[in-house]
């Protein structure tokens, strides 16, 4: 065989692979409060700032875009916080004796 003659298949087109290490990230969850006709505002606002540290402004600004829109994206965090979250805001809801609701679903 001629020195430099390729063989079949063979290109002078460099091939640069770099090693990309997959960091693997834990799934993360969004918590949703959905509106209601009768969980009163002041309540609303008082479970964003006592479940989700929100400042009084930013409990307001949350709860106003849930009661025009129908549902806001409250915080997003791991699985098992998500679900702490969504257990206590409904938990307290219930013992007021409020309608309002909590969810979650994967991001
Ligand atoms: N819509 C309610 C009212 O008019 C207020 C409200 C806001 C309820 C947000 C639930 O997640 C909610 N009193």
């Amino acid at each position: 065989m001629m020195a430099d003659k390729k063989e079949d298949g063979e290109s002078d087109a460099a091939v640069i692979t770099k090693a990309k290490p997959k960091t693997q990230r834990p799934p993360l969850y969004k918590v949703l409060l959905l509106n209601d006709d009768y969980t009163p505002m002041e309540f609303v606002v008082h479970v964003l700032e006592r479940f989700f540290g929100l400042s009084h402004s930013q409990a307001v600004e949350i709860m106003l875009t849930v009661h025009k829109k129908g549902v806001a994206v409250v915080g997003v965090f791991s699985y098992e916080v998500a679900e702490t979250k969504v257990a206590q805001v409904m938990d307290f809801a219930r013992r007021n004796q409020h309608p309002l609701q909590c969810t979650m679903e994967k991001e």
